[in-house]
């Protein structure tokens, strides 16, 4: 039996959010590519021409920001704080085939995605992550998975709420893990300083620190009348969230790049009838959701975990566009071909991307060829 398809599942029913940020993206993506540099201090940046360029720093690795050096400070600053690094310049069409693939592999852990930047998003797990422990063993299951297929790291925040997961995330960083469980939030987030709070700014920092609030316990004893005053509506928000309450969903932005689905077995299989018969459930669920959005695609994406949690993703290009439903299923058997054997499988995905908009004639041409 498959679980239910991600969409359909009821959203209140379970709350742990992981939230899962690369860490130094560019930087590490450009250190994969050449094994030479790891360990030096590396910068990314626009016009970097070897530090004197006029550019401004993207983002650098660990060893750099050791040197004081941070996204968005201007190159010719960071070769004065640190001349001995390699500066390189933005290869965006190469962090951006590495961010499609992580996100990939992550909607794959997930029964609610939300990517919310190149390099960062929230995911709420199946049913089958229970507690708290078990989300921290299935964290560290992402965090390896990241690494082998996409040979970079990333620190994973857990938590009751996307406020608390995304600043668990950011607590540990590099390659960092941090579970915050319900019973441990206030522990967590007041002794951090306000600023922590995402929306709260150097601007608003500096008035609540005028304020003489400086610690998220402060805010989060403050008068409600008081924040009201100086900050309107948002004095609420911000009193609701250095108490470390949340209550946004994690919610996929679908049909802009891509509509996948995914099913973990109740039970660890290998069974050919099994798994054809569950990617069949799950591409009539992706073939639903494209008639809606009127799409048509090109590229047919199958995900495959087996049960010692290794993740493989294949896809395939197609030469034209197209919304048929036999298309995807023909693709998605012949890329399931290659696993199908001995292994179990745990999960099974299927997606479709690279999207067009479909107008009439285009119809006329791909649903009766
Ligand atoms: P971040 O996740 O903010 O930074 P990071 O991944 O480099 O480092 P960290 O380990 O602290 O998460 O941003 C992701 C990428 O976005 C980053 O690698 C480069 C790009 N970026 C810019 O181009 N300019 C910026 O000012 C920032 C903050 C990021
Ligand atoms: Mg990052």
């Amino acid at each position: 039996m498959m679980l239910a398809p991600n969409s359909k599942t009821k959203t209140s029913e379970r709350r742990i959010t992981f939230h899962v940020d690369m860490d130094s993206f560019f930087a590490s993506v450009e250190i994969r590519e050449r094994p030479e540099i790891k360990g030096m201090p590396v910068v990314v940046g626009s016009d970097p021409k070897g530090g004197s360029g006029r550019g401004v720093v993207s983002t650098c690795s660990y060893e750099a920001r050791k040197y004081g050096i941070h996204s968005a400070m201007p190159i010719s600053q960071a070769y004065r704080l640190c001349p001995g690094a390699v500066f390189l310049p933005v290869n965006m069409k190469l962090y951006a085939g590495v961010s499609a693939g992580v996100m990939e592999l992550l909607r794959s852990f997930s029964e609610k995605f939300q990517q919310v930047s190149v390099d960062e998003a929230y995911l709420i797990p199946g049913p089958e992550i229970r507690n708290f422990e078990e989300a921290a063993l299935y964290a560290l299951r992402i965090k390896d998975e990241v690494q082998r297929q996409q040979g970079i790291t990333c620190s994973v925040g857990v938590g009751p709420n996307k406020l608390i997961s995304k600043i668990a995330s950011g607590f540990q960083k590099p390659d960092g893990l941090t579970v915050v469980r319900p019973e441990d939030v206030r522990d967590f987030l007041f002794p951090l300083p306000v600023s922590i709070i995402p929306g709260i700014g150097e601007k608003t920092t500096e008035t609540l620190n005028e304020m003489g609030i400086n610690r998220v316990e402060e805010l989060s004893n403050c008068d409600i009348q008081l924040l009201s005053e100086r900050f309107g509506k948002m004095g609420l928000k911000m009193k609701q969230l250095a108490n470390g309450l949340d209550f946004e969903e994690v919610v996929e932005k679908e049909g802009v790049k891509s509509i996948s689905r995914h099913g973990t077995f109740a039970e660890d299989t290998n069974d050919p009838v099994k798994i054809s018969g569950s990617l069949d459930i799950l591409i009539e669920s992706v073939h639903g959701a494209l008639l809606k959005h009127h799409f048509l695609f090109k590229t047919v994406t199958l995900t495959v975990r087996f049960e010692d949690f290794s993740t493989y993703t294949r896809s395939k290009t197609l030469s034209i566009w197209t919304s048929d439903i036999f298309v995807i299923k023909r693709t998605a058997m012949k890329l399931l071909s290659e696993f199908t054997g001995r292994r179990k499988f745990r999960l099974v995905g299927v997606g479709v991307t690279k999207f067009r908009e479909r107008d009439e004639k285009q119809t006329l041409i791909t649903d009766f060829p």
